[in-house]
């Protein structure tokens, strides 16, 4: 990549801003403090494997301070850096069960839900991890935000988006104008424009699911989940299986290369009833990167993830989402 010539995210979402005059700079500014709390993340999670070697995995590192897990890190980041920021006015994050204020004095008019580190449980073992986050305009008007400015469809967001930290650190968003995928070069410490007006395939190359929970589905999504396991010369299947367990990077290679991801409902718990995946902090932004990308999002009884109204901040859903003529066909299956 050339680095002087190249585009950075900023730039990019300057460029962005000057298409639509009525822009304040707010929604810029906000996805530039979010950048900067990705790069931090970034750089703890690229020494999480250091950590011990370092001698720093114990209660406390060589400054002395006490070390965080790093979704402890990542979270405590997206807080601090963002209730400060001057553009939100309430937010909420998978790892706190109510919503978080933003700091008396610097209310604005956004609302934030964030995933601080989704896939944590691949954390310890070296696998992609990822932030997601979702943006919303507030409803209510003026001083700190509430619970109903937070609870709103998907189809309202303004911004949806990922840092995916993987062999290299990517983000990848949308405003609603297409989805742009950026690269972090570490040594500049800049995320350059390498994805740009990402589309992804309409039919599916991977099929993405944890077989392993199999028996506990629903037998419609069985035997949907078996047909594109079947021979199909057309449609090229059987598909093959790919299923990292982070959905942001089972996303992000589905998205790239084709592919439907399925976390359907199972009887396995009556909490997995609804499904595993939370409807704010995961389905509804990857649901406005597919469809910004010509994919689809739904449940497993077909309905537009987008057209949801939530009615709890941790509420679950089951997920269908990836490849159009895929998630289309399963809406007809199972629908
Ligand atoms: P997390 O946000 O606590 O990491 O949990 C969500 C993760 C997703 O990233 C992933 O798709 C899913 O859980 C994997 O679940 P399972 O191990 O049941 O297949
Ligand atoms: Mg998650």
């Amino acid at each position: 990549m050339n680095r002087p010539l190249g585009i950075t995210v900023i730039r990019h979402i300057v460029d962005s801003q000057r298409l639509h005059p009525e822009a304040t700079g707010d929604l810029s500014g906000l996805l530039n403090e979010l950048i900067v709390a990705g790069k931090t993340i970034s750089a703890e999670v690229n020494m999480a494997g250091l950590a011990d070697i370092l001698g720093m995995s114990g209660k406390t590192n060589i400054q002395g301070e006490k070390v965080q897990k790093l979704d402890e890190f990542a979270n405590n980041t997206i807080k601090k850096r963002m209730a400060r920021c001057g553009y939100l006015c309430v937010m909420t994050s998978e790892e706190d069960d109510d919503i978080i204020s933003v700091k008396e004095g610097y209310e604005g008019k956004y609302t934030l839900a964030f995933d601080p580190l989704d896939g944590s449980t691949n954390i310890d073992v070296n696998v992609n991890i990822g932030t997601i986050f979702s943006v919303h305009r507030r409803r209510s008007s003026g001083g700190q935000g509430c619970r109903e400015d937070l609870l709103q469809k998907g189809r309202d967001q303004v911004a949806a988006g990922y840092i995916l930290y993987g062999s290299s650190t990517m983000m990848v968003f949308t405003t609603g104008d297409g989805v742009h995928g950026f690269t972090l070069d570490p040594s500049v410490g800049e995320f350059y424009l390498s994805h740009p007006n990402i589309r992804t395939p309409e039919r599916s190359k991977y099929l993405s699911v944890n077989e392993g929970n199999s028996r506990y589905w629903p037998e419609n999504v069985r035997s949907f989940i078996d047909l594109l396991k079947e021979e199909d010369e057309e449609k090229k299947r059987p598909y093959s299986c790919r299923y990292i367990g982070s959905l942001v990077a089972d996303f992000h290679r589905n998205l790239i290369s084709g592919g439907i991801f399925l976390y359907p409902r199972d009887n396995k718990t009556a909490k997995k009833n609804y499904g595993k995946l939370r409807l704010l902090y995961e389905a509804a932004p990857l649901a406005m990167l597919i469809e910004q990308a010509g994919g689809r999002a739904i449940t497993d009884d077909g309905i537009d993830i987008l057209d949801i109204m939530p009615e709890s901040l941790h509420q679950r859903v089951p997920l269908i989402i990836g490849s159009k003529l895929d998630v289309e066909e399963a809406r007809g299956y199972l629908g």
